[in-house]
C-alpha cells in the first residue's frame, strides 16, 4: 500500500484535496473558447451536405451575400487560389477543408458564411443556393472493395481501390497452425459501432490575425496545441502564417474525450477566413454538427480463440475490417496506424497471436477520431475479452477460474507479449480476488444457479484488462514525425511559490491540482501555493498534448523529474547558507538539513530566497528547472470488472444490478481525481455497451443526430459504480505511477456485454453486439425462442 509522504496541507502524493481548478467551474467562472470576445469580431456558420456523397453544381452566393451583415461566403474554390482547401489529417492521410467539386459524407463542410453575428450567419448560410447531383453512397465498409464499388478518393495518387491500408502484427502461420490443432476454438465476428464523445462543450475557435504584427492569436478547444500549431505552420507557412507567429491558447475545456484531437475543418476555415478579412473570426459548432460529425471505433472484428479442452489458451486470431469514412484521421501514433490495437492478446500467457486489419473508406464522416481509447484499446479489449467468456461457456468452466488459470503471472513481469509489448508490472490474480470478494462472487453464482432453475434470466459478466498508456519512447512514436515526449518547466519564486507549465492541456482530468500535487511531493512547497499552466504555446513549453491517458506518464515523470533537478540545486544552495560541504547536506520533503544535526536546517522556501538573494558565488542565480521527459517504455495499468444483471425475458429490460470496478494504475497521486475518472469513464463505457451508437440508412443519412436520438446516459441510467483499487507501481516511471483515464471506458463495455449474455445463455443466444439495447435482446430472445 501507498504510505503519503506529506502532510495533507502539503498535499503530495496520495492525498484526496479538493480540486483547485472547481471553484471557477462551480462557480460558473471557466473561461471557454465561446467566451472569448474580441472586438469586431466576425462569426462564421457552416453550410453541410445534405448528401452522403453527391457532385457540387453550383454554389450561389448571391441571396447571402445580399443579407444586411454576411460579409463573405467562402468556398472551396476561394481556397483554392492559396492551396487551402486540403489539409493533412494527424495520420497522413488528406481531408478537404472544403470541397471543389464532390462532397464524401452527409453533413461535410460545403461553404461558410461570415457575419457581424451568428444570427445573421445563420439566415445567410439558409440562403446559400447549392445544387447537388446525388451519387449511390458506399455505406456498408464490407462492400467498399467490390468490384463495381466507386472509387472513393480518386485525389489520391495511386489509389486503385477504397482500400487504404493492411496492417499485422504476429505469425500467421504459426497462430493458424495452432488454432488448426487446437481441442477447442471459439469464433466471432464482434462489431464495436461508431459512436460520439458528445462532450458538454463542442468544437470551436476565435482566429484573430493582427495585420500589422502578422501574428495569428487562436483560441481553440485542442487537446495539444503545440501539435497543431506546428501542423498549422506546415499547412500555412506558405502564405506567411509561420510557426513563430502562431499562437494558440486552448483555454478551459469542457470535456475533450479525444474529440478535440483532431483538426476540423471549421477551424481552419475560420483561421483562414481571419487571416484574409483581417478581423476575428469565432466559429462554435453546434449540438447537431458536433453529433454527426466526429465519432469513434467501428471496427469489424474476426475473432479466433483457440484452447486445450481444460480451457488452457495456446492461440489467438483477429482480423478486422476497419471502416475510416472518407479519409482516415485517426489520431494514432504514425508507425501505429492501428493504435495499440496489438494489446489485444490480452492478460493472459500464450505463445500464439495474429492480428491484421484492412481499413476503407465509406461515405461516411471522417474516421478513427477517438474516443477514451487509448488509441484504440477498447476494440482490443473487447475482443479479447468477449472471446474469453465465449471460451469459458462454451468448455463449462467458471469465467473467473479460466482467468485466473490463463493470467500472466506476478513473477513474470517485465513480460514480453506476443504481439511485441513489454508489460512493466501487474498482479492480475490480487485484482481480480478483489473484485470477485467485493462483489460476493461465489454468492453471486449460487443466486445465479437458483434463478435459472426458475427459468429467470441474470447473468454475471467479468472483464480483467491489460492498458497501455503513456505513448510514448521517441524511438517508435511520434505525431506526423514529432517525438512524443512531454515537458514541464518550473519556476520557484523568491517567495517560495512556484509557476509550472506544462506541454500537456487538461480537458476535465483535474491537472491544475494533480500536477502540483507531484511537486509538493518532491519539493514540499504546498500544492496550494504552486499555480500550474497549460494550453498556451507562447508560454507553455512544447509537448504533445493530453490524450491516451498519456499525461501522467510522460508529463507527471517531467514534473518530478524538474523538481529533483531543482532539489539538486537547492542542495548546493543550502549548502552555502548551512556552511557546510554539499555532501553533508540531506533532504526530507520540504527541506534540507544538516547530516546527523537535523536542528541545523533551511527550508526549501529559504533555499528559493537564498537563489536570488544569497547564492554561491559563481553560481548561477534563479530557481528554476525544465524537462523533457522520454518515456523509456509505456504503463501497462489493469483492471478487473464485474457486472451483474437481470434481464426481463417478456420485454428485454436490463437492469445493472452492480457494478465493482477494481483499478491497478500503480502509485495514486490524488485518489478522488482518479474515482472522479473511473466514474466518468465507466458511465462512457455503459453509453456505448447498453445506449450509444450512430445508426446510417442505406443512402448514409445518420439518423439519430440529436440528443433526442442519440441516448448520451445521464445519472438515471448509471448504475451505483463500485470502485476500488490495488497498486503495482511501474518499474520505470519516476512516481512509480501509471496512467488511469480511459480504463473505465476500456474495460466497462465488456464486463456489461459480457453479464448480459451470460444471462442470456440459457437461451441459446451465444453473442450480441453492443449497444445491447433492449429491443435487441427482444429481438434475439423471439429468434431464439423460434430455433428451440
Ligand atoms: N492520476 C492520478 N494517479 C495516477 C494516474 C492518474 O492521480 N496514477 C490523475 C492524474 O493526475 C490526472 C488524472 O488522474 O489528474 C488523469 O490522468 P491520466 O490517466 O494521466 O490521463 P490524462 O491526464 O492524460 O487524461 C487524458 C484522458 C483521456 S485520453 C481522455 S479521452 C479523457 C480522460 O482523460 N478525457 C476526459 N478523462 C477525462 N476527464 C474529463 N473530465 N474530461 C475529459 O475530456
Ligand atoms: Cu483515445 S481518446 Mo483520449 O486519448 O483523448
Amino acid at each position: 500500500m501507498f504510505k503519503c509522504k506529506t502532510s495533507p496541507e502539503v498535499g503530495g502524493m496520495g492525498h484526496s484535496v479538493k480540486r483547485k481548478e472547481d471553484a471557477r467551474f462551480l462557480h460558473g467562472k471557466g473561461k471557454y473558447t465561446d467566451d472569448v470576445k474580441l472586438p469586431g469580431m466576425l462569426h462564421m456558420v457552416i453550410v453541410r451536405s445534405p448528401y452522403a456523397y453527391a457532385k457540387i453544381l453550383s454554389i450561389n452566393k448571391e441571396k447571402a451575400l445580399a443579407i444586411d451583415g454576411v460579409l463573405a461566403v467562402i468556398t472551396g474554390e476561394d481556397l483554392a487560389q492559396y492551396n487551402l482547401h486540403w489539409m493533412p489529417t494527424l495520420l497522413s492521410d488528406s481531408q478537404m477543408v472544403l470541397p471543389t467539386d464532390t462532397v464524401m459524407h452527409q453533413s461535410q463542410e460545403v461553404c461558410a458564411v461570415i457575419a457581424t453575428d451568428r444570427y445573421i450567419a445563420v439566415d445567410g448560410a439558409e440562403a446559400v443556393d447549392v445544387q447537388y447531383e446525388p451519387m449511390k453512397a458506399i455505406v456498408n465498409p464490407f462492400k467498399a472493395l467490390d468490384e463495381d464499388a466507386p472509387l472513393l478518393r480518386p485525389d489520391k495518387e495511386g489509389q486503385k481501390d477504397n482500400h487504404i491500408y493492411h496492417w499485422e502484427r504476429g505469425e500467421r502461420e504459426k497462430t493458424d497452425a495452432a488454432i488448426a490443432a487446437a481441442d477447442v476454438v471459439v469464433k466471432e465476428r464482434i462489431h464495436l459501432p461508431r459512436i460520439h464523445v458528445a462532450s458538454i462543450e463542442t468544437c470551436g475557435v476565435v482566429a484573430s490575425y493582427d495585420k500589422d504584427t502578422e501574428k495569428m492569436l487562436i483560441y481553440l478547444t485542442s487537446q495539444a496545441p503545440h501539435a497543431i500549431r506546428t501542423i498549422l505552420a506546415l499547412v500555412a507557412g506558405h502564405v506567411g502564417l509561420s510557426e513563430e507567429k502562431i499562437r494558440i491558447i486552448a483555454p478551459d475545456i469542457g470535456g475533450g474525450f479525444g474529440g478535440k484531437v483532431p483538426v476540423y475543418p471549421g477551424y481552419v476555415i475560420a483561421i483562414a477566413a481571419s487571416f484574409l478579412i483581417g478581423k476575428p473570426v469565432k466559429w462554435i459548432e453546434d449540438r447537431s454538427e458536433n453529433l454527426v460529425n466526429g465519432f469513434a471505433r467501428d471496427y469489424h472484428m474476426d475473432c479466433e480463440l483457440a484452447a486445450t479442452k481444460d480451457g488452457k489458451i495456446q492461440a489467438f486470431k483477429v482480423s478486422t475490417l476497419a471502416d475510416h469514412g472518407y479519409t482516415d484521421s485517426s489520431a494514432n501514433p504514425s508507425k501505429y496506424p492501428t493504435g495499440m490495437f496489438s494489446i489485444c492478446t490480452g492478460s493472459y500467457d500464450y505463445e500464439h497471436a495474429f492480428a491484421e486489419l484492412d481499413a476503407v473508406y465509406t461515405n461516411k464522416a471522417p474516421g478513427g477520431v477517438a474516443y477514451r481509447c487509448s488509441f484504440r484499446v477498447t476494440e482490443a479489449v473487447h475482443a479479447i475479452e468477449r472471446m474469453v467468456d465465449k471460451l469459458a461457456a462454451e468448455i463449462g468452466k467458471d469465467p473467473a477460474q479460466l482467468r485466473f488459470e490463463n493470467f500472466i503471472k506476478k513473477e513474470d513481469f517485465p513480460y514480453a507479449s506476443p504481439l511485441g509489448w513489454s508489460y512493466d508490472s501487474g498482479d492480475y490474480k490480487q485484482t481480480l480476488e478483489k473484485a470477485m470478494d467485493m462483489i460476493g462472487y461465489a454468492d453471486y453464482k449460487k443466486e445465479q444457479a437458483e434463478k435459472r432453475a426458475q427459468g429467470k434470466l441474470m447473468g454475471i459478466g467479468i472483464c480483467t484488462f491489460t492498458e497501455v498508456v503513456g505513448a510514448g519512447p521517441s524511438k517508435d512514436f511520434d505525431i506526423l514525425g514529432i517525438k512524443m515526449f512531454d515537458s514541464a518547466e518550473i519556476r520557484v519564486h523568491p517567495t517560495g511559490k512556484a509557476l509550472a507549465r506544462f506541454g500537456t492541456k487538461s480537458q476535465g482530468q483535474g491537472h491544475e491540482t494533480t500536477y502540483a500535487q507531484i511537486l509538493a511531493e518532491e519539493l514540499g512547497i504546498p500544492y496550494t501555493d504552486i499555480e500550474i499552466d497549460e494550453g498556451d504555446t507562447d508560454t507553455a513549453p512544447y509537448g504533445l498534448g493530453t490524450y491516451a491517458s498519456r499525461s501522467t506518464p510522460t508529463a507527471g515523470a517531467a514534473a518530478a523529474i524538474a523538481a529533483r533537478k531543482l532539489r539538486d540545486k537547492g542542495k548546493k544552495i543550502a549548502a552555502h547558507l548551512l556552511e557546510v560541504s554539499e555532501e553533508d547536506i540531506e533532504w526530507e520533503v520540504g527541506k534540507y538539513f544538516v547530516k546527523g544535526a537535523p536542528e541545523k536546517s533551511k527550508t526549501i522556501q529559504d533555499v528559493a530566497f537564498a537563489a536570488y538573494t544569497n547564492f554561491p558565488e559563481g553560481m548561477e542565480p534563479g530557481f528554476e528547472a525544465t524537462h523533457y521527459y522520454d518515456p523509456p517504455n509505456l504503463t501497462f495499468p489493469n483492471g478487473a470488472y464485474i457486472c451483474v444483471v437481470e434481464v426481463e425475458e417478456e420485454t428485454g429490460a436490463i437492469d445493472v444490478k452492480r457494478f465493482v470496478a477494481i483499478d491497478d494504475c500503480g502509485n495514486i497521486i490524488n485518489p478522488m481525481i482518479v474515482e472522479g475518472q473511473i466514474h466518468g469513464g465507466l458511465t462512457q463505457g455503459i453509453a456505448p455497451a447498453m445506449y450509444e451508437g450512430i445508426v446510417y440508412d442505406d443512402e448514409g443519412n445518420v439518423l439519430n443526430g440529436t440528443l433526442m436520438d442519440y441516448l448520451v446516459p445521464t445519472a438515471v441510467e448509471s448504475p451505483h459504480w463500485e470502485t476500488g483499487h490495488t497498486i503495482t507501481p511501474s518499474p520505470h516511471h519516476p512516481l512509480g505511477a501509471k496512467g488511469v483515464a480511459e480504463s473505465p471506458t476500456v474495460g466497462a463495455p465488456p464486463a456489461i456485454a459480457n453479464a448480459i449474455i451470460d444471462a442470456l445463455y440459457p437461451l441459446g443466444i451465444k453473442h450480441l453486439d453492443i449497444p445491447i439495447t433492449p429491443d435487441k435482446v427482444w429481438d434475439a430472445i423471439q429468434v431464439a425462442k423460434a430455433k428451440a
